[in-house]
């Protein structure tokens, strides 16, 4: 999978690119990102990507034509699902981030100020994503967790693929409470199934658990019909 970035501060990424999750499935050559300066794309002496709004009001937007020519640019010889991180966008859930990790490549516009002239978005982007229904500074961040989520799909970035399919919202479910050692904690015992031995009766306590934890914080996902909750009668 190949992840192209257009942002004005292609800093934030150096590490994010390199660390962990992403960084290894970078060096495994599962994923290539490049990141792309949005002023590379301007032509006035003073590199500039925003302007007043037409209307008034407070804030700057960030003009068209910089973002149309590093679109172009960055798209040339390809073909990439082009996404605006945005909050007037779709909220990312796990749905979307499946689907997304089945593209072969992905570019996301990362904007900063009060977003960018309409007319980007309705001529060289193909859906807008948001993260969530609060304000950031920049879709900077965003298109790191879009990268962070999409990345764990990918064949092979995962050590083992159980662990994704079975991890929060693989199964429609809130995950289970983990352990490890120490055995006791601030006075307080690792439930005493997880040391018996008995794989069946963890699995059945890690699954109840998790059905119990998603009825009590987010009942939400379970009125949507969870993938392994078709069972009713059944409560933790
Ligand atoms: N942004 N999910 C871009 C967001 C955001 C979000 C704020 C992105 C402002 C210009 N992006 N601008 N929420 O809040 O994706």
């Amino acid at each position: 999978m190949r992840i192209d970035v257009i942002t004005i501060f292609p800093e934030l990424f150096d590490a994010f690119v390199r660390t962990s999750l992403v960084g290894r499935a970078a060096a495994d050559g599962l994923l290539e990102i490049a990141v792309h300066d949005l002023r590379a794309h301007t032509d006035d002496p003073h590199r500039s990507v925003d302007d007043e709004p037409y209307g008034g009001g407070g804030g700057m937007v960030m003009t068209a034509p910089p973002w149309l020519a590093a679109v172009a640019a960055v798209a040339a010889g390809g073909s990439p699902w082009r996404i605006l991180l945005s909050p007037q966008g779709r909220t990312l859930d796990d749905a979307k981030v499946r689907e997304l990790a089945r593209r072969p490549h992905l570019l996301l516009l990362c904007g900063r100020y009060e977003g960018i002239d309409e007319r980007v978005a309705q001529t060289v982007v193909d859906e807008e994503i948001s993260i969530g229904d609060y304000v950031l500074a920049g879709g900077e961040l965003a298109a790191m967790v879009l990268i962070e989520a999409v990345s764990r799909w990918i064949p092979g970035v995962v050590g083992l693929p159980d662990s994704v399919e079975s991890d929060s919202f693989g199964r429609g479910l809130l995950d289970h409470p983990h352990y490890t050692r120490p055995r006791v904690v601030a006075g307080l015992a690792v439930p005493e199934v997880l040391l018996s031995g008995d794989h069946r009766a963890i699995a059945e306590w890690r699954r109840a658990e998790a059905l119990r934890r998603t009825r009590a914080r987010r009942p939400d996902l379970l009125a949507g019909g969870a993938k392994s909750c078709k069972t009713s009668g059944e409560e933790g």
